[in-house]
């Protein structure tokens, strides 16, 4: 998904690259390349205009950062952009205060309305919640037994009617049998057409009226491309929708609707569906996507976004450092902040590639594991810092310590421990280049053995251009990235 979109954003900064300064004119061949890239990758022709309006302000304004180059630094105006496009960060589901929580699912026949609403409630039984289905799409007989069978496989019950009843009142109905039964969660399925017409919205209006949902949601084929656009903006006026749920995004799709939905309906997507299984649904994030869509899994973009945010005279310090047996705490903790500068520990190491197979529990375990170091080494004197032996060698020190950041002294132990583990190995490492953050980190964190692949810092001082390798794996369905 979004190969080509990235392929051709990648080309459109690498003609930035080499030049020394963003201007007005310089900014005009690369921001056409991106524009060109959106329109080909079906993202709306208005949303598009105004993605490439805000980048070029953004752009514009931008202060010249020294030692990063232009194209590096509209790579990072461009991923911004599309974030905040995309609405930022993940957006739950709403859940009301009295139960039942009521969802309402809309969208075009064939979009994955039945299919969504089965893998949410499997998603939200998954969370120790209840849920009951009701089938109010009387048009389609299958799709009535299709829902029970759903419901048969992930275990949840399913409130239906048969075909003659009115969708309406099936609708009322099923939400006083959720009332009754004490589920936590109804989500009501709904009959779709092949187009938008007026009686289907009207029926969805009157059911939407009558159950008044918590949440509304549209759910969009992310193989709409332009039409994302229309569709969601009709939804939006005519029936009202809390947020959206993009299906088949592990087809051979285009980004477009994805920038879409939001931007019209300023709305957010809530979830993805990648695959036609019922365990096929994740949340959405806004910074994965627009990762994915730049194709940062890429050891280039890697080095290039790191140069970007690291001060390249503290980096040759902490480097020369680390390979003296003088690195201690303080340098430590100095190289965790380096590292946050690059954004979160989860898309730095997704972009290295072969590491976007990480999970999000192993990455927020990561990150969380960080905090808790940062937290041991504020809570160290100085003089401690930077003489990490002084703690091997003192229970006492070490419990202080452990008081002192609020955990355990096990885990400063262990902290030491892995410390003046990973301080002797990267004394080791004396050919073969500098041991990058990344592999530091790794090292410490992962014991060793598991160290994380050590990219590289090339080019820093010397300006020769790492050499571009492109691991073109063929990456399928959202969850890889
Ligand atoms: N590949 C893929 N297929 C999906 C996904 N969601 C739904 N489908 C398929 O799309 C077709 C239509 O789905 P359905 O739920 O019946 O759509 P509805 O008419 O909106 O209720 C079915 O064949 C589903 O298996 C998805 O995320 N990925
Ligand atoms: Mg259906």
């Amino acid at each position: 998904m979004f190969d080509a979109l990235a392929d051709r954003l990648e080309d459109a900064w690498k003609k930035l690259r080499g030049q020394d300064k963003i201007s007005k004119a310089n900014i005009q061949e690369v921001l056409t390349e991106v524009r060109r890239a959106l329109l080909a990758a079906d993202v709306n022709l208005q949303v598009v205009k105004n993605f490439i309006a805000q980048v070029e302000e953004k752009a514009l304004g931008a202060e010249v950062i020294s030692g990063v180059n232009p194209g590096q630094q509209f790579i990072r105006i461009v991923y911004d952009e599309l974030v905040l496009v995309m609405g930022e960060s993940n957006s739950s589901l709403n859940q009301s205060d009295k139960a039942p929580t009521v969802i309402l699912m809309a969208g075009l026949q064939g979009t994955g309305k039945t299919t969504a609403t089965a893998k949410l409630a499997l998603y939200l039984r998954k969370q120790q919640r209840t849920c009951l289905m009701v089938a109010t799409d009387i048009y389609r007989p299958a799709a009535i037994d299709q829902l029970i069978t759903l419901g048969q496989q992930i275990e949840v019950p399913v409130f239906e009617m048969g075909t003659t009843a009115n969708p309406v009142e099936i609708a009322r109905q099923g939400l006083a049998k959720a009332i009754e039964m004490g589920v936590d969660t109804v989500i009501v399925d709904t009959a779709g057409r092949l187009q938008i017409d007026p009686e289907m919205m009207a029926e969805l209006a009157s059911i939407k009226k009558t159950i008044q949902p918590i949440e509304t949601l549209l759910v969009v084929d992310a193989m709409t491309g332009q039409e994302a656009a229309n569709l969601t903006r009709t939804f939006e006026e005519e029936i009202g929708i809390t947020g959206a749920i993009l299906t088949k995004l592990d087809g051979d799709t285009r980004g477009g609707a994805a920038l879409s939905v939001r931007q019209v309906s300023g709305k957010p997507i809530k979830f993805v569906g990648v695959g036609e299984k019922v365990e096929a649904l994740e949340p959405f994030y806004p910074d994965r996507m627009a990762s994915r869509i730049l194709n940062m899994g890429d050891v280039l973009t890697l080095v290039e976004k790191a140069q970007e945010a690291i001060d390249i005279a503290d980096v040759e310090k902490i480097q020369a450092k680390m390979m003296s047996a003088k690195f201690d705490f303080t340098d430590f903790l100095k190289q965790m902040k380096l590292l946050k500068n690059m954004g979160s520990l989860g898309s730095f190491i997704k972009m290295i590639p072969g590491m976007n197979k990480l999970s999000n529990l192993d990455l927020e375990k990561g990150e969380k594991e960080l905090k808790r170091t940062e937290a041991m080494i504020n809570s160290m004197t100085l003089q401690e810092r930077s003489n990490p032996d002084i703690l091997a060698k003192s229970p006492n020190r070490r419990r202080r310590i452990a008081k002192g950041s609020g955990l355990k002294e096990e885990d400063v132990t262990k902290l030491i421990t892995n410390f003046t583990r990973m301080r002797s190995m990267m004394q080791q490492m004396t050919t073969g280049g500098m041991p990058s953050m990344a592999g530091g980190l790794g090292g410490m964190f992962g014991g060793g053995e598991q160290s994380l692949p050590r990219p590289g810092f090339r080019g820093y001082s010397g300006g020769s251009q790492p050499k571009k390798s492109k691991p073109k794996k063929k990456k399928k369905g959202f969850g890889d990235f």
